[in-house]
């Protein structure tokens, strides 16, 4: 079993574990909180940026500098983040719902949350949580769950990020009509990040296209290369998570 096998399976089981009837999260709908609006956080002239909430990752470890994530969101935010993601995976990525709860009610800005998005429960969940974007992984998903997932969420009102690491991923999020697409340098199967990869195929996105250029990125001369890939927006983790004031160097 590939990492992102073993990732989904926990996801599926601490799923079962907070199942309620689905039927109760659709009465709830009319309830969620107000959409911030991410794509129009991320159409703005110039590079986006992404700021991820990020305690610990499946190949790095802990990044322990997170001991508040709201103090982090809200720095984030003054530095100039245009959309923060939150983390909310337990098991690997020791992340929290509550985490996207604290954060989302601290700040201003859309936020993203950042999981293993499998069932439609999660996307109602999402939807309650306050997620502006929520994440779809075309690597974990058959055509027919990408497309039922993706759709839902729209009619929800969430903007999707659909993330891709290869040629065949990237064909079926264009085909999806997908209207934000993320590269991921990262390979799920194998944690390996390889920077050829915003290279490769962010060009072969369609130009009508909101463009993530995700993992990997932590130096200026990194933003730079995504940049020239064609990437209209950018997401960073660690390295903003390590640093102190790193916002400001990352922005033109
Ligand atoms: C951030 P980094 O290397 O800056 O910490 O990466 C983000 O791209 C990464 O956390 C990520 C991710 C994911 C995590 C990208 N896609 C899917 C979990 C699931």
């Amino acid at each position: 079993m590939n990492v992102l096998d073993e990732i989904m399976q926990g996801v599926l089981l601490d799923l079962a574990s907070r199942q309620v009837p689905i039927n109760d999260l659709k009465q709830q709908i009319d309830l969620a909180p107000k959409l911030r609006g991410a794509k129009q956080s991320l159409s703005k002239a110039g590079t986006s940026l992404i700021a991820e909430i990020k305690r610990s990752s499946p190949s790095k470890g802990a990044l322990s500098q997170i001991t508040d994530p709201v103090a982090l969101a809200k720095s984030y935010e003054r530095g100039g983040a245009d959309l923060i993601s939150v983390l909310t995976e337990e098991r690997r990525f020791n992340g929290k719902i509550t985490d996207l709860i604290a954060v989302r009610d601290a700040i201003g800005l859309p936020v993203l949350r950042k999981d293993f998005i499998l069932t439609e429960f999660q996307v109602y969940e999402s939807r309650l949580l306050g997620a502006d974007l929520i994440l779809l992984i075309v690597a974990a998903l058959s055509n027919a769950q990408l497309r039922d997932l993706y759709q839902l969420s729209t009619e929800l009102g969430m903007d999707v990020l659909v993330e891709v690491h290869d040629e065949e991923e990237a064909q079926r999020a264009i085909d999806l009509k997908a209207e934000i697409i993320g590269v991921n340098s990262r390979n799920l199967k194998t944690l390996e990040v390889s920077a050829s990869v915003f290279e490769e195929l962010i060009p072969t996105i369609p130009s009508s296209v909101i463009r993530v250029a995700e993992s990997g990125i932590s130096t200026r001369a990194d933003v730079v290369q995504a940049q020239k890939a064609g990437a209209t927006a950018i997401l960073v983790g660690e390295s903003l998570v390590k640093s102190g004031d790193p916002i400001s160097a990352m922005r033109e």
